[in-house]
């Protein structure tokens, strides 16, 4: 089985998972020879993995031996910034007494000015929700809103249907259509384009909804390319469509929804006209899509992150989560609609997290999106102290020119414990090392597909380096935090997430998982959740209508709140800046990871900028001109691929190169959005107007 106990010659093969932020959660097979991990390979009997890693994934002994990692601690003696940062190693008695002595020094007057950094460098169980939240919970620091992913869709997706569960990505492969909607699994989610392209094999037509012809979307049979915040006026054109032609499952929705009227009523304003003028798409192209999505009831519609970007987001996904149900499609294992199926799991992670540590009342909640804003604005307390671990905000959160700004503050202190020196870790007073996948044991519940999965220790830790748990747990002990959950080792919060999980898990004992690696839930193998209604809302129904939604002070039904940085939703801003930039996922990184892996980052290149040729002509852009593109908040320069790809009114900067990567210091989010979306707060990156020049004409209207 494992581990790092083994005798000198000896070869074991030892369960992993991938850690990372990826619907996949893919399940690894780490060979280990006297203690050296030699291969990683995707487990061949895990029915999504197929034995297959992608192709950043598939590389990870390069990222856990690589030259680059940060093995010590250190401290900084140089200025804050890029090309300041100079660090001097010290050992880990030293950096727990700095920190434990500033943390508590600003503590005495208010836990609240210390932020908890943390996202999605690993989202196990025990190295994401447990130790960690529980340090940060016992200390009173405020509570990070974490909004920079899926907050508004998710929220939104769960006052229709109640919790975040949806289709089974295998029972993709017997749909009978499918619509990628804002989404490329190429990228972004390749096991489920496994189960797509074995689909499209057996005849299912697949529609890409993008405003981008992504790598997913050329390969669909049908690309719509709406303009960008616009899906919820198409989704409500669909349901016009549907009533008006009557291709809808009455029994159904007299069963097992509830609010029909209410919807009928606000879709009746949405004619395929109306949503022509909205979306940019042709009205007939609308009554089509429509059509064909009501003529199957195995039809599928994969919604991702991408399309709740946007200040009316978490809508959006409200109104596209309302279609199966109009048409019956949740009655197939095939059919409904998949935005993450983190809810089949059901572990209620409170007990993990030491929620019951938080002091009463609560502290406030401080939102990571608008982490720029936090640093630079925020009283009663101001942020004192930075702590980041798992996440790398100088690079990934949005509007970074401001949190630059925050970030250069002297009088912040900020930690930053991490794998590699992250653009982030340039403005660290404390860097500490973290260990990877390969040197931690973690279970994991994925939020794409329904197994458990355990992450067997592989190796020792290289270095110094600690995981997250074992840096909290040592913190702790400096801090003087005496509660028995602070002791846990690292096994036995993995069994206590492991139980958590009994609900979905009721025949599976923890020694068995590590034995096997994974274990489906104990789901119906058909797992067609909604078939028979059962929705898990307050009214058991699906809920067009939502008192919940209401009472949270949104709308009860669903509705269209166009794009913020928009001719629509602000025209005199469209004027000065007429292009909407899209910065989703590059194949070759996973949101800023693997950036600084050196194989990847030459198979991909320099950053660069997707541009309609319309849009370049009128500009004096050719192909490959170094361009800047800008906006009031900043500035990034990149090359420009001038591509028929990308619609006109759009540009694409696939992301997230470190800035440290670029010649001019800056990525893309130097321009990005950090309004916050209709519903949760949630991050609008792709709510972003921007106007592009040849860098040599443009006029710095910014900064
Ligand atoms: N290789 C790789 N894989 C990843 C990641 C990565 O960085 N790299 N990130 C992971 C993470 S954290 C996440 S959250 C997931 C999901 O990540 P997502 O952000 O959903 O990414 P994609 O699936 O690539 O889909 C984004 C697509 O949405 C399109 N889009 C943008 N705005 C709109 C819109 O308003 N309407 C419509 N219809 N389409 C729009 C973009 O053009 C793009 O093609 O991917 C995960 N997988
Ligand atoms: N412009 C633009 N910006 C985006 C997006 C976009 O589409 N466009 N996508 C957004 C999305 S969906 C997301 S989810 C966020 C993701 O943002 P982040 O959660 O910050 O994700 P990463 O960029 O992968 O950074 C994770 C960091 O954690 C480190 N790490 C990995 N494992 C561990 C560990 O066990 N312990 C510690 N201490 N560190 C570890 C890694 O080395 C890495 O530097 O980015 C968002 N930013
Ligand atoms: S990033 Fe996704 S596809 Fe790649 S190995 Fe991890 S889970 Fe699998
Ligand atoms: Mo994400």
């Amino acid at each position: 089985m494992s581990r790092t106990d083994l005798d000198p010659g000896m070869e074991v093969t030892v369960h992993g998972t991938c850690p990372h932020d990826c619907p996949d959660t893919c399940a690894m097979l780490i060979t280990v020879r006297d203690g050296v991990a030699t291969k990683v390979k995707g487990d061949p009997a895990h029915p999504t993995t197929q034995g297959v890693l992608c192709t950043k994934v598939s590389r990870y002994l390069e990222r856990t031996y690589s030259p680059d990692r940060v093995l010590h601690p250190m401290r900084r003696v140089g200025g804050k910034g890029p090309g300041q940062g100079r660090f001097e190693r010290i050992g880990w008695d030293e950096a727990l007494d700095t920190i434990a002595t500033r943390l508590q020094a600003i503590a005495a007057d208010d836990p609240q000015a210390i932020f908890p950094y943390a996202y999605s460098g690993t989202l196990g169980l025990v190295h994401n929700f447990g130790m960690p939240r529980r340090f940060f919970h016992r200390l009173g620091a405020s509570l990070p809103e974490r909004t920079l992913c899926a907050t508004a869709g998710r929220m939104g997706y769960n006052t229709v249907v109640g919790a975040q569960i949806g289709t089974d990505i295998t029972h993709f492969a017997e749909s009978r259509l499918i619509l990628l909607w804002g989404t490329n699994p190429i990228t972004s989610n390749l096991h489920l384009w496994t189960r797509i392209a074995e689909a499209r094999r057996n005849g299912a037509r697949v529609i890409a909804i993008d405003p981008y012809r992504s790598q997913s979307a050329e390969k669909a049979d049908w690309h719509l390319a709406p303009l960008p915040g616009t899906d919820g006026a198409l989704a409500f054109g669909l349901m016009h469509v549907l009533i008006a032609e009557d291709l809808l499952d009455h029994d159904y929705i007299a069963r097992h929804t509830l609010g029909y009227e209410a919807l009928a009523a606000r879709a009746a304003a949405f004619t395929p006209e109306v949503v022509a003028g909205i979306t940019g798409l042709a009205a007939d192209d609308v009554r089509q899509l429509a059509r064909q999505y009501g003529g199957e009831r195995a039809s599928a519609i994969r919604v991702n992150f991408g399309l709740q970007r946007h200040a009316g987001g978490g809508n959006a996904v409200r109104a596209i989560a309302c279609l199966p149900a109009l048409t019956g499609a949740w009655r197939e294992p095939a059919g409904g609609v998949l935005l993450d199926n983190a809810g089949a799991h059901a572990p209620d992670l409170a007990a993990l997290d030491g929620r019951h540590l938080l002091p009463d009342p609560p502290p406030r909640k401080v939102n990571m999106a608008q982490i720029g804003k936090a640093l630079t604005e925020l009283n009663d307390p101001p942020i004192k102290a930075l702590f980041v671990y798992a996440s790398n905000p100088m690079a990934v959160a949005p509007n970074n020119t401001l949190l630059r700004r925050g970030m250069l503050r002297e009088d912040l202190f900020t930690v930053v414990h991490e794998i590699f020196l992250t653009d982030t870790c340039d403005y660290a007073d404390i860097v500490l090392p973290a260990t990877t996948q390969l040197e931690q044991l973690d279970v994991h519940r994925p939020y794409g597909t329904l197994y458990t999965m355990l992450n067997e220790q592989a190796i020792a830790p290289l270095g110094e380096a600690v995981s997250n748990a074992e840096l909290f747990r040592r913190l702790a002990a400096r801090m003087g935090f005496d509660e028995a959950c602070f002791r846990q080792s690292d096994e036995e919060i993995a069994r206590e997430a492991h139980d958590l999980t009994a609900p979905v898990n009721a025949t599976l004992d923890f020694d068995s998982l590590r034995r096997d690696g994974w274990r489906r839930l104990d789901l119906p193998e058909r797992f067609a959740p909604f078939a028979d209604g059962n929705f898990p809302t307050p009214s058991g129904r699906c809920e067009f209508e939502s008192a919940s939604a209401a009472a949270q002070g949104w709308s009860a039904v669903p509705e269209f709140i166009p794009p913020r940085e928009s001719v629509l939703g602000n025209p005199a801003l469209a004027a000065r800046f007429p292009l909407m930039l899209l910065t989703p996922p590059a194949r070759h990184y996973l949101n800023s990871s693997f950036s600084s892996i050196a194989s990847l980052a030459r198979e991909i290149g320099p950053p660069w900028v997707e541009i309609n040729p319309a849009d370049a002509q009128a500009r004096g852009i050719v192909h490959g001109d170094r361009v800047r593109v800008f906006n009031a908040r900043g500035a990034f320069e990149v090359d420009a691929r001038v591509v028929e790809k990308v619609r006109p009114g759009v540009l694409v900067a696939p992301s997230i190169w470190w800035q440290k990567m670029s010649a001019d210091g800056e990525n893309a989010n130097a321009v990005t959005s950090d309004g916050a979306a209709d519903i949760g707060q949630g991050a609008t990156y792709y709510d972003t107007a921007v106007e592009v020049a040849r860098w040599d004409r443009a006029t710095p209207s910014c900064c």
